[in-house]
């Protein structure tokens, strides 16, 4: 993965990175999986291409500004993103309000081109900007006994329109168990296609965890506590027996009310095929994580 910043990023530049992380991607796939290159390279190569801006801005998921896909891109502008503060606390060494231009300027920010697959069986993929969740937790300095990271959105009802209608317990809340936080495929993103995040897509920042579920990137993050308990999470407690802590994707446990084996990538069109979903949304290396756990049961 490249660790740079590029400034005057292109869609052209995306489709040339894109190209090369499919190719880096494949030998490795394709040794791990024991697949031959020839049958696995057509597939992932089509995968990575990244949707396009206006697909990946204007079908969102930000209930703070209403159900509808198309509400945050209507309603997002409203949100103040300048100045921003990030509250950390809880079991670090360096409790506080951090600035964020002050705490992204310490940061190695990088492009990612992900997948992303939201629990209601759509799919993307993006190319975001960002850093490692897990550089921001040696920044402030975890203490030994935490075991997971809880992340809360910013709750201005004078500036959501949707929080008035209790759709789910307000603030938007999520977690990761701490070993998930410092996996080097999870970041804060703080930009798309090179531009800063639009604030339909969680603006200034937000996390992005690409082998879960889209519910567990959490938007607008305005506070990260280190904790010894696993932390509620907005969707489980709206429905716990629909979604679970982890919502790793996992093509083999349905949703209670539909199949999750498949998922329509955005901007194919009409006729489009569905294609299947995969097992940890491709990020097959995350599975030693969950050694020894039934995914069905802790789904
Ligand atoms: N604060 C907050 N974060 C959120 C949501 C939300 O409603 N509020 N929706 C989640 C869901 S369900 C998904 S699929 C993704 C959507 O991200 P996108 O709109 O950038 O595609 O954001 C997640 N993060
Ligand atoms: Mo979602």
């Amino acid at each position: 993965m490249s660790r740079r910043w590029n400034n005057d990023l292109t869609p052209g530049d995306v489709t040339a990175e894109t190209l090369f992380l499919n190719r880096r991607q494949l030998m490795t796939g394709a040794g791990a999986l024991g697949i031959a290159g020839g049958l696995a390279a057509p597939a992932r190569a089509e995968e990575l291409e990244p949707n396009s801006f206006e697909d990946i801005t204007n079908y969102c998921n930000y209930y703070e500004f209403g159900t509808g896909k198309d509400d945050p891109a209507k309603y997002a502008d409203a949100l103040t993103t300048e100045p921003w503060t990030v509250q950390i606390d809880g079991l670090v060494e360096k409790p506080g309000d951090y600035a964020l231009t002050d705490l992204v300027g310490q940061m190695d920010l990088e492009e990612r081109i992900y997948r992303f697959r939201c629990v209601e069986a759509w799919s993307m993929v993006v190319p975001w900007q960002g850093f490692e969740l897990a550089d921001l937790l040696d920044m402030v300095g975890v203490e030994p006994e935490a075991r997971y990271v809880a992340f809360e959105t910013a709750l201005r009802p004078e500036e959501m329109p949707g929080v008035r209608y209790p759709v789910l317990e307000w603030p938007y809340v999520e977690g990761l168990r701490l070993d998930e936080a410092r996996h080097p495929l999870t970041i804060l993103a703080t930009g798309l296609y090179g531009k800063p995040l639009p604030n339909q897509n969680g603006a200034p920042i937000r996390l992005v965890v690409p082998w879960k579920y889209g519910f567990k990137s959490i938007k607008s993050v305005v506070r990260i506590t280190l904790t010894d308990t696993q932390p509620p999470t907005a969707w489980n407690k709206a429905n716990p027996r629909e979604y679970g802590f982890f919502s790793n994707v996992n093509p083999t446990v349905d949703h209670p009310r539909w199949s999750q084996a498949t998922e329509r990538r955005l901007g194919g069109g009409l006729f489009s095929r569905r294609q299947d979903t995969l097992m940890f949304n491709g990020y097959e290396e995350v599975a030693a994580l969950y050694d020894g756990m039934d995914l069905a049961k802790d789904f």
